[in-house]
């Protein structure tokens, strides 16, 4: 895994880059996205350096995995995303569209938000 530790996401996470901050602990920081694909629309990133959520679960420690997920549903509850649904998406690589080279879930809520798969 080749971790570019000059990506912005690294650089939001020292601080280098403001964010419009929602949730942060010890192993996640989520903020919204610059340019939302809806009314609600946020970025979850680990506080670990994981390009993707391929390396994400293949190297993250079991520590680090429970509390990024905790935090996604601790994220999802505190916004009051559950009651009418959300979606959770995860670009990895080039074919998905993947921009930022630090693992990141974009939460996508606030509006019925159509088929994905069809
Ligand atoms: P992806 O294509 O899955 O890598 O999505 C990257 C997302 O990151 C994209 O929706 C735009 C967002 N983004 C890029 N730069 C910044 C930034 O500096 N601040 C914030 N808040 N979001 C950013």
């Amino acid at each position: 895994m080749h971790y570019d530790s000059e990506n912005i996401f690294a650089r939001i996470l020292r601080g280098e880059i403001p964010c419009n901050k929602v949730y942060e602990d010890e192993y996640a920081l989520a903020f919204y996205d610059i340019a939302p694909h809806a009314p609600t629309h946020i970025l979850v990133i680990p506080k670990g350096p994981y390009v993707s959520l391929f390396d994400f679960g293949k190297y993250a420690s079991s520590e680090e995995l429970n509390g990024f997920w905790r935090a996604v549903s601790v994220i999802s509850e505190e916004r009051n995303l559950v009651q009418d649904g959300f979606r959770a998406i995860s670009n990895s690589g080039a074919d998905a569209g993947q921009e930022v080279p630090h693992f990141h879930v974009h939460l996508l809520a606030g509006t019925p938000l159509g088929p994905i798969l069809s």
